[in-house]
């Protein structure tokens, strides 16, 4: 049997754990492998030279999450040549890959997406050293939505590159590799062995996702996570131009309603865990679903918390109390625009009318709901922007929170960028490049829109952000149980919600 580590690098969020490490710790604990998992980033939040250092570049923020700065400090360290936050993060690095190396793992598998990717591949690099200076031969496997869209670059930090789910490809793995054989011809993953590459076929989604064991948190620093993590389906049932979900999960696959709230309970007395945070893309894909679970939670009378990602269409007046009795805490809804040109030529298939209704519908219940708005969408214009800054103006009482993300290319596989022309943009060119270790590829890219002047995405950013100010809507959401609910309902008087405003 396997010794397999799995790492989480940071920064990363801390609200919930990683479900994705957590789901293949108890798959692989299954066939019998030995596991330990390392979520890096408390580590990383708590490490004072390094939170010294993120303060100090804070006065340069007027705002900005956790996360999103100590993202600019990893950027600063790496991409932008910062000699001293260089140093910090290869101290910080260098002394878990200590860690790590010490638990003598055979495989050791890093779960990346695009902001844990500057310190996941210098961690891997590190490590690929120490493998080959201790002329072991430790498996380095890489899994998630980044290795996955990003195979071919990133393969020479890799032996195996898992593409999209991970359990039965990573069951394969540990398998073969107690049998010291076939490494690299395993489904759903491309292999680098040797330098020599094999892009093995893709593999068949698991069917019946309740036939996994329950996701294992035991060595996850509990304390410094907010909720336990937990997801009812995977994959999203629309397929918005500007979004990956439906690519990366394919189809859209739901767990029987018993099964979700057995979990529940089970994670309950496990951990005595109250806050739940669902992980799903959507928690509201199969609205009938939905309420079982909330008649269950409800008759079960379970003193928890919980909240997750939402459309804004299905969430109709019966529903939303239900899940507000049921524990239902916040919703986190991608709303994106109020022009339904925008909308339309985004393919979210909403409309503005069902966007203020599922909004309504939550304030009704008592729901906190965080709204995600996207700023300077290709077919974007100044009008649209304007709409959209008078719905915010006009519907204030049923937004609790609200993030402004303006429009950016990070992903290659969607609609967007496949298909640049169907939404005016005439180039799209490398923005902000990576170069790590020797290998480098596009981060994220830039785009120029037909008739649209260089300032627009910056002043249509100020332009959202500033509406929300104007009617004092923080971007701050609050999830944990007691302080949450303290928090959300002093957030209803406009005083408070000022105490959080970051714009
Ligand atoms: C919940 C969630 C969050 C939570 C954080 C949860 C947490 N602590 O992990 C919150 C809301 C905080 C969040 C924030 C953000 N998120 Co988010 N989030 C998700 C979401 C919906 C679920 C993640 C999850 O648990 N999935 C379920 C588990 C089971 O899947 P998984 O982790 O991918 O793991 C499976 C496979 O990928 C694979 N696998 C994974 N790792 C490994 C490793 C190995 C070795 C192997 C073999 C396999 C393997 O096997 C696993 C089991 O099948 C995903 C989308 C999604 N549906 O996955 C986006 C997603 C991860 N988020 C994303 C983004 C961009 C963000 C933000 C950066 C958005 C923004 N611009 O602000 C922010 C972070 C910054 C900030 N300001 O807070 C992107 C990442 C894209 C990328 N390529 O990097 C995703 C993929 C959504 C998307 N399609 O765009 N997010
Ligand atoms: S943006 Fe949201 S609703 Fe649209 S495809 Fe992505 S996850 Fe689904």
């Amino acid at each position: 049997m396997a010794r397999i580590s799995l790492i989480e690098p940071p920064p990363w969020d801390v609200g919930s754990p990683n479900l994705g490490i957590a789901y293949l710790k108890s798959s692989l604990q299954a066939e019998g492998h030995e596991v330990r998992t390392f979520l890096l980033s408390p580590y990383f939040y708590d490490d004072k030279k390094i939170k010294n250092a993120v303060l100090r570049q804070k006065k340069r923020f007027k705002k900005g999450h956790v996360l999103n700065i100590y993202f600019d400090m990893v950027w600063d360290a790496y991409i932008e040549g910062d000699a001293e936050k260089f140093q910090l993060c290869e101290d910080f690095i260098e002394r878990w890959a200590e860690e790590i190396w010490s638990w003598d793992a055979e495989i050791i598998g890093f779960s990346l997406n695009n902001i844990t990717l500057p310190m996941g591949l210098r961690l891997a690099h590190n490590l690929r050293n120490k493998i080959r200076a201790g002329k072991n031969n430790s498996l380095l496997v890489a899994g998630g939505p980044t290795p996955s869209m990003l195979s071919h670059q990133l393969l020479p930090f890799f032996d195996i590159i898992c593409i999209g789910e991970g359990e039965e490809t990573f069951r394969e793995i540990a398998a073969n590799w107690d049998l010291k054989k076939g490494l690299e011809s395993i489904a759903g993953t491309f292999s680098n062995f040797n330098g020599v590459v094999i892009h093995n076929p893709s593999r068949l989604l698991i069917k019946d996702i309740d036939t996994l064991p329950f996701p294992d948190f035991t060595d996850i620093p509990k304390k410094k996570y907010g909720a336990v993590s937990i997801q009812s389906s995977r994959g999203c049932v629309a397929r918005c131009a500007f979004c990956d979900e439906t690519i990366y999960w394919s189809k859209y696959r739901w767990r029987e309603p018993e099964k979700v709230v057995e979990e529940i309970e089970f994670q309950h007395k496990r951990y005595r865990a109250k806050d739940f945070r669902f992980h799903d893309s959507l928690i509201n894909g199969s609205p009938k679903n939905l309420e079982k679970i909330c008649d269950s939670l409800i008759e079960k009378d379970l003193d928890i918390s919980w909240g997750g990602n939402a459309r804004v269409e299905r969430l109709p007046e019966h529903l939303t109390s239900k899940m507000a009795e049921a524990g239902c805490r916040f919703l986190l809804i991608g709303i994106e625009s109020a022009s339904q040109n925008v909308l339309d030529s985004m393919g979210k298939k909403i409309s503005v009318e069902e966007i203020k209704k599922g909004l309504k519908s939550c304030q009704n219940a008592g729901i906190w709901t965080h709204t995600h708005w996207m700023v300077g969408f290709p077919t974007e214009k100044w009008e649209d922007l304007e709409n959209t800054v008078e719905f915010i103006e006009e519907n204030s009482e049923v937004i609790d929170s609200a993030s402004v993300h303006p429009f950016t290319m990070l992903t290659r596989f969607c609609d967007v960028f496949n298909n640049p022309g169907s939404y005016g943009i005439t180039e799209i060119y490398p923005f902000r490049e990576i170069n790590l270790s020797g290998i480098k590829f596009v981060w994220e890219y830039g785009f120029k829109v037909e008739g649209r002047d260089n300032g627009y995405m910056e002043k249509a950013t100020s332009a959202v952000e500033e509406a929300l100010k104007r009617q004092e809507i923080p971007d701050t959401i609050f999830t944990k149980s007691l302080q949450g609910k303290i928090l959300q309902n002093l957030c209803k008087f406009k005083y408070f919600r000022r105490l959080f405003i970051p714009y």
